[in-house]
């Protein structure tokens, strides 16, 4: 996880970043109430858009306040939308009384309509981009892998379609700090490829928006943001509306102080999912003031829903290929038990098989009163008080890649045996993947695997993300994003999903061979 920091972080995700009642000041919005009859909330910019301040706006419909085309329009589009809630549905029409270009956007969320109006740069010529370097300029080892070509080739096209001074593949990782993975930048930037971000940096809130709301545009980090007004005492003014959806929504003060001290202007950035979870974003800097209109967002998207496209047939055939190679070592299991093979034996295969098909470097079998290891083990203190975790553990398989840190917790008082001296585990075992079926009599296997030391790049110190400057009442992000080298000794290769599918599909196997068919009976008599 992210280490720890004197500073409490807590102040971040308590933020509720979808009420904080201002829109940023390039468009504005308009609520109504369900039905779209009355005008519940104007942002406090409209007379500059419309020519009516918002008293003259508020309590009314669109059609008393637009004129006749403009409000027809509106009408027609969300009748459109029908009372589909969730994402946003967007057309360009023309504002009132205005020659420059608008993009209107409707959408529906919270029991009320929101309408946005943004207006947007005049035509572009399509960006120019000179000079735009993909050099793999990176810290951290890249691996000529599949991912790190598909995400290459998204950031190269998603730069030349939209002309952002950095694009980045931001890549989330099991504890939510998150690394680029990709990046396109002009070439005096410097690059951020390869760097990791501590999970404090993006709040669990502002993941959560990301899931709902793909695409966030920040057109002006130093823009002042715009209050939404209702009408003085009415249920309305009572609760800021929910911008959960909105595309104008203003920006937390946090993340505007995090953007300057990266000497960023403006950005867009889009959410990657995958099977439903966030697996990472595109994120695009510019050192200047931005507005992006909507071809090229729509541009975005496609690129994004390309490289999830991609990703996953990726993901899709290893997952084949792996459930091959699980199917190849049961058969062979299977094989061996019937012929009247004793379990440990069948399971051990003879030699180092069941170290190399769970690409470990040691494994212990215990079944039918006998225990076997194989390979780089940790000493027999060590198994023992692996194989009680693994029994108290939640799921039927345990696996850690950091396995000194998860003894040291059970030593410092808080398992069964609190008495007893802490375990030490010897530096030639970092990881566990452990499945115990029964404990009396024990049926379990266990497979290790050694330390791998690397170095991960922080951009900036990961143990202090955050800073409390003298007099100020908010916390502030870093103001240092320098590459800070952690060195990683004690962590094995992490354990991946077909580990335990290995692992559950043999202990299910010799259970049924020993009698013990039911993997969690057999652990609840025990
Ligand atoms: C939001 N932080 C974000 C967002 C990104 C990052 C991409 C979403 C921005 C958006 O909505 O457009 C972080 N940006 C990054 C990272 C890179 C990048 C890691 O380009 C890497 C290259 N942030 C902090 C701290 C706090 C914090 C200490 O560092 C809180 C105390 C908060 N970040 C924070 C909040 C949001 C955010 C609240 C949501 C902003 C919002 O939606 O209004």
């Amino acid at each position: 996880g992210t280490p720890p920091t004197g500073l409490d972080l807590s102040e971040c995700e308590a933020e509720p970043i979808h009420l904080l009642g201002h829109i940023q000041p390039h468009g504005y919005l308009l609520a109504l109430d369900a039905d779209a009859t009355r005008i519940t909330h104007v942002s406090a910019n409209i007379a500059g858009f419309l020519g009516q301040p918002p008293e003259a706006v508020l309590g009314k419909s669109l059609p008393d306040v637009l004129e006749a085309p403009v409000a027809q329009r509106l009408v027609d589009l969300i009748r459109g939308i029908g009372t589909r809630a969730g994402p946003t549905a967007a057309t360009a029409v023309c504002p009132p009384g205005s020659s420059e270009p608008c993009a209107v956007t409707v959408h529906r969320h919270a029991g009320r309509l929101f309408v946005e109006v943004e207006r947007l740069p005049a035509e572009e010529t399509a960006p120019t981009v000179p000079a735009l370097t993909a050099v793999p300029d990176s810290l951290a080892e890249m691996g000529d892998d599949v991912l790190h070509r598909l995400a290459d080739r998204a950031v190269r096209a998603v730069a030349e379609e939209t002309g952002y001074d950095r694009v980045m593949i931001y890549m989330f990782h099991p504890d939510w700090s998150g690394e680029v993975i990709a990046e396109m930048r002009r070439p005096e930037m410097v690059p951020y490829l390869g760097l990791r971000y501590p999970a404090t940096d993006i709040p669990s809130q502002a993941r959560q928006l990301f899931t709902l709301n793909l695409l966030r545009v920040i057109a002006d980090v130093d823009a002042r943001p715009v209050s939404i007004v209702a009408e003085p005492g009415t249920a309305e003014d009572a609760q800021a509306p929910d911008l959960s959806l909105s595309g104008l929504r203003s920006v937390s003060p946090y993340h505007l102080e995090y953007m300057r001290n990266m000497g960023v202007a403006a950005s867009l950035t889009a959410s990657i999912i995958i099977d439903g979870e966030l697996w990472g974003m595109v994120a695009c800097h510019h050192r200047r003031p931005r507005l992006t209109p909507p071809a090229q967002r729509a541009a975005v998207m496609r690129r994004v829903g390309d490289l999830v496209a991609h990703v996953k047939a990726q993901e899709q055939m290893e997952a084949v290929r792996r459930a091959r190679a699980v199917d190849f070592a049961m058969g062979r299991l299977d094989r061996r038990l019937s012929e009247g093979q004793d379990p440990v034996s069948a399971l051990l295969m003879g030699d180092q098989r069941l170290v190399e098909d769970l690409e470990a470097q040691g494994a212990m079998v215990a079944a039918d009163g006998a225990m076997a290891l194989v390979g780089r083990c940790p000493s027999g203190p060590v198994i023992a008080r692996v194989l009680e975790m693994a029994a108290r553990t939640d799921g039927p398989v345990f696996m850690t890649d950091a396995l000194s840190a998860e003894i040291g917790a059970v030593g410092d008082g808080e398992g069964p045996n609190a008495d007893e001296p802490v375990v030490g585990v010897s530096g030639d075992i970092a990881g566990c993947a452990v499945l115990v079926m029964s404990r009396a009599p024990l049926v379990a296997i266990a497979a290790f695997r050694e330390p791998e030391s690397r170095n991960v790049f922080w951009a900036g110190d990961p143990n202090k993300p955050a800073i409390r400057e003298e007099g100020k009442e908010r916390i502030s992000p870093r103001n240092s994003f320098a590459a800070w080298r952690e060195r990683v000794e004690d962590r094995s290769r992490p354990w991946e999903r077909w580990c335990a599918d290995l692992l559950t599909r043999a202990g299910t196997a010799v259970g049924r061979h020993v009698g013990a068919d039911n993997p969690a009976e057999a652990l609840g008599n025990a």
